[in-house]
């Protein structure tokens, strides 16, 4: 069956999918590090690339396969590489394309140890970065140097839920030869493509809405260029983070309910940052589906739906925060986002305290920002959750 001509949701079951000997119905797990060869010509073979098959897990594995496959069908691209996790993901795109000398241009507000290891890591090995406010596209063409070599961008960033015109930032980006990657984890290509809007590389921490079961960490990388694939392959290969094929299994797994459980959640997140944003001790809130976001237009043109993450802040700032944090009782207070369940936490003492102050403050993390990430639950428990939660303060 040719799984590229389905709908998306029919992707979402049957891309990737393979006939195993035993007539499986799901992906089955090849648990094994290693495969045998027939013979001594046919293991050359598999090195020299003469026959496709397998060689070694952290090459390739069929259950891993299975799921790069239908991520790449998934965003509409030619190839997918599954990784350890999404922070696997970033350090091997930054592996693939930077080396001593060059420059990055960033978006500031993006999670925190995607930038924190640039500045911690990739500086030391001479790689230069900007974090920028890529909502702007002049700030993009203004931080451009000859030694650019990729636009990194998030959209929407995390926590700020700032927007970033994909198709503009790509089109300028690639007048000057620079690659365009896209952290697309808060929409999953659900609901957002970046490959179609342009961007050469798709990014995603599986462990948000793809798997979307809390269950597991993991990570991809997914692009439209025969080229840059290999690229990227090889650098995953040589860094060594490769997924397992039980992960693989578990994000095959959970991924095809990701169409149902996102509608789920958005439908709930519209009703909650509503209720937010009429109440009295909220000050704002930044929500893609809210007519009062200030990319409101755009995220209607590069998004098929607002997606299931709020930020807001309280007008007691940070002491509020904190009350509202200890009180709640449906939401967990976790780190994390994009699983059945409803999380809270705090960016600046939780996911990016790792950053200095001065680029929280630089990158809109303000100290009373709020993040909730919407679950699947009943939407008016989790309001009544809230609203018991706020009388508190
Ligand atoms: N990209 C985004 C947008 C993320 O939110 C995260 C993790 C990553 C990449 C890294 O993925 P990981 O290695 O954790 O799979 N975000 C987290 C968050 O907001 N809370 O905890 C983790």
């Amino acid at each position: 069956m040719d799984t590229k001509k389905l709908g998306f949701d029919s992707k979402l079951i049957h891309s990737g999918d393979f006939e195993d000997a035993m007539g499986s119905a799901v992906t089955p797990i090849y648990q094994t590090s290693t495969f045998a060869f027939r013979n001594a010509k046919h293991g050359a073979d598999l090195f020299a690339g003469r026959e496709k098959g397998f060689i070694y897990t952290r090459i390739g594995n069929p259950t891993i396969e299975a799921l790069e496959n239908k991520l790449a069908e998934l965003e509409n691209g030619c190839g997918g590489i599954a990784l350890a996790s999404g922070m696997a993901a970033v350090t091997t795109a930054y592996m693939a394309f930077l080396a001593s000398g060059d420059h990055i241009i960033c978006t500031s507000a993006v999670y925190g140890p995607s930038r924190g290891v640039l500045d911690s890591h990739f500086a030391k090995f001479g790689v230069e970065a900007s974090f920028i406010d890529t909502s702007k596209l002049e700030e993009i063409e203004r931080s451009i140097k000859p030694n650019t070599k990729v636009l990194y961008l998030e959209t929407p960033t995390n926590p700020t839920i700032e927007l970033t015109d994909i198709k503009k930032a790509s089109e300028l980006a690639h007048k000057h030869g620079i690659i365009v990657v896209v952290d697309n984890t808060f929409c999953s290509p659900y609901l957002q493509r970046p490959l179609d809007l342009g961007a050469d590389v798709a990014l995603h921490s599986l462990t948000k809405f793809i798997n979307g079961h809390a269950d597991i960490v993991g990570g991809a990388l997914v692009t439209k260029d025969p080229e840059i694939y290999q690229k990227l392959r090889k650098t995953m290969v040589y860094m060594g983070g490769n997924m397992d094929p039980h992960q693989a299994y578990m994000v095959i797994r959970g991924v095809k309910t990701l169409s149902l459980r996102i509608d789920r959640a958005q439908e709930s997140s519209v009703i909650v940052a509503e209720f937010l944003e009429n109440h009295p001790k909220v000050e704002w809130v930044k929500y893609p589906g809210l007519k009062s976001h200030p990319q409101f237009d755009l995220a209607q043109e590069q998004m098929d739906g607002p997606g299931a993450m709020i930020s807001f802040g309280l007008k007691g700032g940070y002491d509020a925060g904190v009350t509202l944090m200890n009180n709640v009782k449906l939401a967990l207070l976790a780190v994390s986002l994009g699983g059945v369940e409803t999380l809270i936490q705090h960016p600046a003492s939780m996911t990016h305290a790792g950053l200095p102050k001065e680029a929280r403050e630089e990158a809109d993390i303000t100290d009373g920002l709020v993040r909730f990430a919407v679950g699947i639950e009943n939407v008016e428990d989790i309001i009544a959750d809230i609203e018991q939660a706020l009388e508190k303060i």
